[in-house]
């Protein structure tokens, strides 16, 4: 049997509003992520990966980065017919607003769905670091005969009044959906946790098309709030729970799944936390499923002096003498004599001067800190001694370019 012809429509216009600074210029998907991605590239590699390759990359405001990022890194073979990661700026098809939600953004662009009439249509978020075959999920929407199957995995509760929840029924449909309940109800004998929405959806396509279309001319509509609640009373609705998912060369030490929504800091902080340690909760390095990003031309890094422990450095950078404790570094980063980074993620293009003492911190990219500085906990010591929670993150914003780097 041939296989099922899938058109993937990334949601990739968020705001991002809870990773300011990070965002002020950028939109979230287009966030540096670890030591040389982007977050967009875990849903494109992901997607690559399942060998879906048509993909629209539905793009909204603050997109300049994203479109640079996805060109230089993601333009596969134009040789091959189907084969495409094409960005889609709002069209503005239905009157002069921009795309004014998730559903909305799908829909000024269902001409595009039509022209490919594919077989299902993925439609995922870009904010999620993980891996995940999306095959699997795709067959299992065909096997069960769905007209809907939403990526879905257990959350300990306190967190999922951020998600979407689901009260699954006995024949693995969706019994309830609540998009960011106040009191998000537990899972069957699991007090601790609820069924959390990953915002990744398989749909028919016929369904999808029907669907949007009669939503109009509503188009404040947002898939979790309003189109998987209206679906769910009419159509056959599934729940995809990401345990069953099996990638290839998953490490036994590694979470499984790993999955992590990066909107707020303290999320983006963890997850680069995450990719340390020598058993990592989230192993970057699967050559089985790679995780792609652009292919930087540069130098490799160079570590005249110092001391580095547990830590992720970047191409192209220059430690001349420092103290490094697990911390992620990205590319084109000069670190002086005497410098001391302790749980920091400091981004390219960035010089860290002589003797600076940066803690829990992230340096936004084209930075030049000063020799002597303090950042972050080293500025208050023992401040949070007694405090039961970690200290917070300190963010430096994006500099000047041209401020940061050269050695
Ligand atoms: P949220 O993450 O809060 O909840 P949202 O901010 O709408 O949902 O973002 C979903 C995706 O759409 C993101 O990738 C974002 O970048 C993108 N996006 C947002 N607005 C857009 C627009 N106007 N045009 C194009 N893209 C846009 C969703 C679900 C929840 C689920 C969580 C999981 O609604 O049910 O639990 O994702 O993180």
């Amino acid at each position: 049997m041939a296989p099922p012809r899938v058109l993937a429509m990334v949601l990739a216009g968020g705001a991002g509003n809870r990773l300011l600074p990070l965002t002020a210029e950028r939109s979230k998907p287009a966030v540096p992520f670890g030591g040389r991605y982007r977050i967009v590239d875990f849903v494109l590699s992901n997607l690559v990966n399942s060998e879906i390759h048509s993909i629209y990359l539905l793009v909204q405001y603050k997109s300049q980065s994203l479109i640079e990022h996805v060109r230089r890194a993601w333009s596969i073979s134009h040789l091959i017919a189907g084969h495409f990661v094409t960005v889609v700026p709002p069209q503005m098809r239905d009157g002069p607003d921009w795309f004014q939600s998730t559903a909305d953004a799908v829909h000024q662009n269902l001409g595009l769905i039509d022209h490919h009439s594919p077989d299902v249509v993925a439609v995922f978020g870009s904010d999620h670091v993980y891996r995940m075959d999306i095959n699997q999920m795709v067959r299992f929407h065909l096997e069960r005969n769905a007209d809907v199957t939403v990526a879905a995995l257990p959350m300990p509760l306190e967190q999922c009044s951020a998600f979407g929840i689901i009260r699954p029924g006995p024949d693995g449909r969706v019994a309830e959906f609540r998009e960011k309940p106040a009191r998000p109800e537990p899972m069957p004998g699991d007090p601790g946790r609820a069924l959390a929405s990953m915002g990744n959806y398989i749909f028919s396509t016929d369904v999808l098309i029907d669907t949007l279309e009669a939503m109009r001319p509503c188009s404040e509509q947002d898939f979790g709030r309003d189109v998987l609640p209206r679906l769910l009373r009419t159509h056959r609705v599934y729940v995809y729970d990401l345990a069953l998912n099996r990638v290839p060369g998953i490490k036994p030490y590694e979470d499984q799944p790993y999955w992590r929504d990066v909107g707020t800091i303290d999320a983006y902080f963890a997850a680069h936390m995450d990719m340390l340690g020598e058993e990592p909760r989230f192993e970057i390095f699967n050559p089985n499923w790679p995780i792609y990003s652009d292919n930087y031309l540069g130098p490799d890094t160079r570590i005249i002096d110092g001391e580095v422990r547990d830590s992720v450095l970047g191409a192209g950078s220059m430690i001349r003498g420092a103290r490094i404790n697990r911390s992620v570094i990205r590319r084109e980063v000069v670190i002086e004599p005497d410098a001391d980074i302790d749980e920091c993620i400091i981004m390219d293009y960035t010089v860290i001067g002589r003797g600076a003492k940066l803690r829990r911190t992230i340096v936004d990219r084209y930075n030049n800190i000063p020799p002597g500085s303090a950042i972050g906990e080293e500025r208050h010591p023992g401040r949070n001694q007694a405090a039961a929670s970690p200290p917070p993150i300190t963010i430096v914003p994006k500099g000047k370019r041209g401020s940061g780097l050269v050695y």
